[in-house]
Formats: structure tokens, sequence, C-alpha cells
């Protein structure tokens, strides 16, 4: 059920497939959260078809499933292209995203979308949400991991903290969470509104075991991942180096760029130069 074979280079170009599919929906509301959807395109694009998550589209609710929870709800319009890309429901719902009535509200729900584990949109419940999660897998005997992708400045509610605590006195090493560490909040850089200073630090001292990867690089982010089942003792947190906006020409290395206004032309010059990358990427052999 998972995609073992699909290699780095194909990897690559779904990336960028997703980013098109992602922006051309947001373009088409006008509006919504790009930075934070952007920064977490490599990760959803390896878990989901890099041969990390075992999952069946066609059985969202299957009991063996690894599940993902994407603690930083904002991030939905990525998650949306992926499991429809996935086959979780069709492509072209997709662009009813936002809408009265949509499968697909701006913040994840798990009553609505085909695919999506939990709800989430309130930042800091995430972690502690996993936490039961995988601990009611291992109550139930089941080999199932849960991933999980919290947002830096989200690390500053203390719920983390707790969790983290707790995550790590249980010993639950069937957890692998993701931080993106894109170093941007909503409103400015994190280490100017509540500086998380070392954040894998913070983790390691709380017994996590702690990597930290380039949250862009497929090999990375497929590796991380693969070290963290060998573990049988630790929750495991992999500090993903990214940026906010990342592959999107009017997001990327704006500091506004957390929830955007988005034009007709901001979507034409992004989508004109995901085309051209995407074109460069396959004709590279
Ligand atoms: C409890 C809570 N407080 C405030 C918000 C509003 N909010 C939404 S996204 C966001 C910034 C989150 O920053 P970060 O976790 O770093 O996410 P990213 O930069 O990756 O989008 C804030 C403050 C919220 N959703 N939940």
């Amino acid at each position: 059920m998972t995609d073992s074979n699909i290699n780095t280079a194909e990897l690559k170009k779904l990336a960028v497939k997703v980013r098109l599919k992602t922006l051309e929906v947001l373009g088409d509301l006008g509006f919504g959260h790009v930075g934070g959807s952007m920064s977490v395109t490599e990760l959803l694009t390896a878990l989901y078809f890099g041969g990390i998550m075992n999952i069946d589209p066609a059985r969202p609710r299957w009991e063996e499933r690894d599940w993902l929870i994407m603690s930083k709800g904002h991030a939905g319009p990525t998650l949306y292209t992926i499991l429809a890309m996935k086959g979780y429901f069709p492509v072209s719902e997709l662009g009813t995203l936002n809408q009265g009535g949509t499968r697909l509200p701006s913040h994840c729900d798990r009553n609505l979308t085909p695919g999506v584990d939990m709800t989430t949109g309130s930042l800091g419940l995430g972690l502690s949400a996993a936490v039961g999660v995988a601990l009611g897998h291992r109550l139930d005997g089941k080999k199932s991991m849960v991933y999980l992708i919290i947002g830096d400045g989200e690390c500053q509610e203390g719920q983390i903290w707790e969790a983290a605590l707790f995550a790590a006195q249980k010993k639950m090493s069937n957890l692998t969470a993701f931080v993106d560490y894109n170093r941007q909040q909503l409103d400015g850089y994190t280490k100017d509104i509540n500086d998380l200073g070392d954040i894998g630090a913070k983790f390691g001292s709380f017994g996590w075991y702690v990597q930290d990867i380039d949250g862009h690089s497929f090999e990375e982010i497929i590796q991380a991942a693969r070290n963290s089942w060998k573990e049988k003792e630790r929750p495991s947190i992999v500090v993903m180096n990214t940026l906010k906006g990342k592959g999107c020409s009017y997001a990327e290395g704006v500091l506004e760029n957390h929830h955007m206004i988005i034009t007709d032309e901001n979507t034409k010059e992004a989508i004109a130069c995901l085309v051209k990358e995407l074109k460069k990427l396959e004709e590279t052999k």
C-alpha cells in the first residue's frame, strides 16, 4: 500500500505538482495560508508517496493504518492536494476549498475530509492528541505509527511541553513528530516574538530522540522517518529546517506570507515559475 518504489527524482517532480495544484486552488480563492502550506510540501509528499505511511486511500478509517495529525491545521490546503492525488477524493473537489458546504475547510476537520485523521486549527493541541492516539494503538496491540506536524510558533504553546513530557514518560516510540522549523509565525520571526532557543535540545532534554534535517530534502526526510522506526524507547522529533513560502514566487522570502491576499497576477507568476521548474526536472536524466 505504500509507494516504496518512487525515487527521489520522482518525488521532486511530484512536490512541484503539489505546489502547482495548491497554489492554483488558493489563487482561485484569492486568499489563504500560503507560507505554512508551502513549507510542508516535501514532508507531506515524502510521507504519502515516499513509502513512509502505511495507508489505504480506499479505506480512510482502516484500523491498522498509520495516522497523520496536521497540528498546524492551517496547512490543510497542501494536505488536501496530497490526499486528492493519493485518491481519497476527486482532484476536482479541491476547487471547493473553504467554500460553503465544502468537505475541505481552511483548517483540517476529520469529520469532513476523507483521509484527515484529526481536527486541528487551535494550535498546541495536536501533540496531546497524537500521544493519546499512539497510546491507544499500543494498548490495542497495533503496529501503527502516528506522524505529527507542528509549527515552530506553535511550540510556544505550553500544552506542547506537557504532552512532550508525557510522551517521553510513556516511551511512545510509535510517535514521530516533525517541527516545521521555518522560523516564522503569523506576525514575524519566532525569535523576536517568543524565542524557542535550541528547540531540538529542548525536546532532547525531555527525553526525545532528536534529528535535525533539511526539511526540503527527500533523502533526509525519508532517512529521518526510517531512523525513527528503529527507536524502541523514545518518541522522535525531527526538526525540519524549512523556508516559509518555499517554492512560491510571491511568498518565499516575504515576512508577511502567513495569510495572504492573492492576485491573479501572483498566481500566474507562481505557476509559470513552477511549470519551468517541472520542465527542468523532467529534462534531467
Ligand atoms: C491557540 C491558537 N492561537 C492562535 C492561533 C492563530 N494562528 C494561526 S496560525 C498562527 C501562527 C503559527 O505559527 P507556526 O506554528 O510557526 O506555523 P507556520 O509559521 O508554519 O505557519 C497563529 C498564531 C491559532 N490558530 N490557535
